[in-house]
């Protein structure tokens, strides 16, 4: 254990902060203006955080390579970071102990002055999170928009009090927030991802429910058994909004209309605009403005904003991201596709035959859900990383598959294998970690290769 400093007083509540990544980073700035004792633990020698430490380091005790039994058991209260399991041995004894354990996001709403609309989901979340974002501003509404999103809820508290707080949660976020009581929230849906934290899919779904605590309008997917569900679960009275690919039932569910031969989203009868006006692509982006315009709809804000908003959101990087198109081959980046749930999405949404680059780390993840749309859709899989073996006995016998050492050859390999006319996607179905730091760094390090791809093309 790599102790950097250490200085408690006697009489300051002694807070623990478990994990020094961006989340442990933003609770040490955020308490260290108040009369707290804080300890930062990791089980990382140089967490993510770390350069961002230094400020502090003279007034925060910093137990690094390991964490500090001793610092667990002197804490009064412990604040866990989203990606240390509450499994975790010294955290089951401090619970025993009667210490409270909580997150970053329970401290959050503990101190916000401003309602909180709460997104979860097992995809889509951080393209709703955002479109809805751009919708309450596109309505003259002043929008904070953080969480797992990637700026970290509590760095969100430093800028003026908006009208909303618009919050990406993960299971791993839902999990240590016991008080959450947003205006709206939504399950935008239910597949497995995170299999190597959760003992089942039904364990996994029930932490994904706690966003629908307290009172506040819940927006259900109708389209999703295991989010239905939990609409069922609810107190009598509870308001509900509804989002569906099929035809709305009433005024209360956005949904699908046809109209000369046309998809147009809806809320109940009544037309709102052509599907082809997105400017985000595919059907599972369809199914993302329909829920951000159910919480729109919760939130106030007005029909013609949020359409004028959707009208204009591009869609994030490393999300089915067009990157190049070479020798009539286009190249999509979808980075952000680390489960097999986003992986079958993207393909899906792809216009023409598809070469899939795929791999990483599976979080213990079952790919079988992929056989289907595989054996339609795809041309050949080129597999990377450290899980790439699993993903080929789930492929082999539906799609041609070849193996890369890296990005690079893995790019060269995906030149190679497509016709004219296919496009080629990065959805490794897995997360990142085995070979980068996060899934931004990989996306950017496709991007790279296709680029210096596109070079040798160049007439
Ligand atoms: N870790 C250790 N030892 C520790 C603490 C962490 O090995 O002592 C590891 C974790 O297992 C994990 C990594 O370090 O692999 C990062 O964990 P962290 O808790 O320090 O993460 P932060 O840097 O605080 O980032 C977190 C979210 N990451 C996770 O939940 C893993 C970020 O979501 C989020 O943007 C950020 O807080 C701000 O809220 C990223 C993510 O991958 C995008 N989320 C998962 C997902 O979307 O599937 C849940
Ligand atoms: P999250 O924040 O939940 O990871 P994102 O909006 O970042 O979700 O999208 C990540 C990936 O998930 C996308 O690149 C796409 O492959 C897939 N995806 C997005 N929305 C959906 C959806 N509604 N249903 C299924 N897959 C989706």
């Amino acid at each position: 254990m790599l102790e950097m400093n250490h200085k408690m007083t006697a009489t300051a509540k002694r807070i623990l902060v478990v994990g020094l990544g961006k989340t442990g980073l933003s609770v040490v700035r955020y308490l260290d203006q108040q009369d707290v004792d804080l300890a930062v633990t990791d089980t990382r020698a140089r967490p993510s955080g770390l350069p961002g430490f230094e400020p502090y380091v003279s007034r925060v005790a910093a137990f690094l390579n390991g964490f500090d039994q001793q610092a667990f058991a002197s804490a009064d209260e412990i604040i866990v970071s989203p990606g240390v399991s509450l499994a975790e041995p010294l955290l089951v004894q401090a619970r025993q102990e009667g210490i409270p354990i909580y997150g970053d996001i329970e401290l959050f709403i503990r101190n916000a002055q401003a309602p909180i609309i709460a997104i979860t989901g097992s995809n889509g979340k951080s393209t709703v999170t955002s479109m809805l974002a751009v919708m309450g501003r596109q309505a003259g509404r002043q929008i904070l928009a953080g969480g797992n999103l990637g700026t970290p809820a509590l760095e969100l508290l430093s800028e003026p009090v908006p009208d909303f707080y618009v919050l990406e949660l993960s299971s791993f976020q839902l999990e240590s927030t016991p008080s959450l009581n947003a205006c709206a929230a939504v399950v935008l849906n239910i597949s497995a991802d995170h299999m190597d934290r959760y003992d089942s899919l039904g364990d996994y779904a029930d932490i994904k429910e706690r966003i629908y605590q307290g009172d506040g309008v819940q927006v259900i997917n109708d389209d999703d058994i295991r989010v239905v569900a939990m609409a069922a679960c609810a107190q009598p009275g509870r308001k509900h909004l509804h989002f569906t690919m099929a035809t709305p039932a009433d005024k209360n569910t956005f949904g699908l209309l046809n109209a000369a031969g046309e998809d147009w989203l809806a809320q109940g009868q009544h037309a709102l605009m052509p599907v082809t006006e997105l400017r985000v692509r595919g059907r599972h982006n369809v199914a993302n403005a329909l829920a951000a315009l159910a919480l729109g709809s919760a939130a106030g804000f007005t029909e013609q904003a949020m359409l004028q908003a959707l009208r204009k959101f591009p869609g994030l990087p490393h999300r089915s991201q067009y990157v190049a198109t070479i020798n009539q081959v286009d190249w999509y980046n979808d980075s952000k596709g680390t489960n097999p749930g986003a992986t079958k999405a993207a393909i899906e949404g792809m216009p023409g035959s598809v070469v899939l680059i795929a791999g990483g780390e599976s979080k213990g993840a079952d790919f079988s859900s992929l056989r289907e749309v595989a054996s339609k859709k795809l041309h050949a899989a080129v597999l990377i990383g450290r899980d790439a073996a699993v993903l080929a006995d789930a492929l082999q016998d539906v799609t041609q598959v070849v193996f890369a050492e890296n990005m690079e050859q893995a790019v060269v390999m995906a030149a190679e294998l497509a016709r004219a006319g296919d496009d080629v996607l990065l959805s490794p179905a897995c997360a990142s970690f085995d070979m980068y730091q996060d899934y931004q760094q990989r996306g950017d390090d496709f991007v790279e290769c296709v680029r210096a791809l596109q070079q040798e093309f160049k007439p």
